[in-house]
């Protein structure tokens, strides 16, 4: 293939890397993710393929992602769209089902995780064989742009918490920006009852509770610049409750 010529120093014949890219209302921001992720594939060399699970986006991302489809190709663009909002867990479930690559990418598709981290994390987990690799805001040169104090609370708040009740021995818990093994990523879904945003955490407190070893990777995250935030009172709410079940039964 034209774009892997000379530069697949680093990449195994054997490794096959899926993204999987949850969607909802996301036009402005998926051709540039996308656009993004072949470049770093192509440069790095590592064979991919990135999965697109829209869920009904009013907006019409899918026709968008139909559109990289045609101008990617259909090996390295799947589609693999819902009919309606059923929230990030299961897209991630439906999402599983469809990759072929032994090892399973999730990040989210708003610009806020940069594909250039990619190679970090994927380096990371050869040199410790990790089931897993997250991507940190609260370590070494990791960090959060563009969010306000609110946000910037909630989100150490939530973390806070969650170190102090639940001991995960990671240091960033509700991030999103993670590399699993796909086995490992399957059993974990497997086990992992929450739906909204307490989802994330509960993968890595459950994947440490199994016995499955994390690497880490700081990253810097930076705050969605297209589409509306959708983090309200509604989501704190539940993502407390989700907390709490979580401290009760794991
Ligand atoms: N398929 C699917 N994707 C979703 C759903 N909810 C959110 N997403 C996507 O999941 C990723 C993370 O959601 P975000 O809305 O960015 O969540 P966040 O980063 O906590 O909040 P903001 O960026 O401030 O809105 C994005 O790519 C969203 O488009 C959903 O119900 N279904
Ligand atoms: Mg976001």
């Amino acid at each position: 293939m034209a774009s892997r010529r000379g530069n697949a120093k680093t990449a195994e014949q054997s490794d096959k890397y899926s993204v999987l890219l949850p969607t909802y209302n996301e036009r402005e921001n998926l051709p540039l993710i996308v656009w993004l992720l072949v470049k770093y594939f192509g440069e790095s060399g590592h064979n991919y393929e990135i999965i697109v699970i829209d869920d009904g986006s009013p907006d019409g991302t899918l026709q968008i992602a139909e559109q990289l489809q045609k101008i990617y190709g259909a090996d390295k663009i799947l589609l693999r769209p819902r009919a309606k909002k059923l929230g990030l867990g299961t897209a991630y479930i439906h999402g599983i089902k469809h990759a072929s690559g032994n090892f399973v990418i999730i990040m989210d598709a708003d610009l806020s995780h940069h594909p250039k981290f990619i190679a970090q994390f994927i380096e990371k987990q050869k040199e410790g064989g990790y089931d897993l690799v997250s991507g940190t805001r609260y370590r070494g040169d990791g960090g959060v742009y563009g969010w306000d104090l609110r946000r910037k609370l909630i989100s150490r708040g939530a973390n806070f918490v969650t170190q102090a009740l639940l001991r995960p021995g990671a240091s960033d818990l509700t991030g999103s920006f993670r590399l699993y093994k796909k086995e490992v990523l399957e059993k974990l879904v497997e086990q992992c009852v929450s739906k909204g945003y307490v989802f994330q955490m509960e993968m890595i407190v459950r994947a440490r509770q199994l016995g499955y070893t994390v690497g880490e990777v700081p990253i810097s995250f930076v705050d969605r610049v297209y589409g509306e935030s959708k983090l309200g009172g509604n989501e704190i709410v539940s993502f407390l409750k989700g907390l709490l079940t979580l401290f009760a039964t794991t």
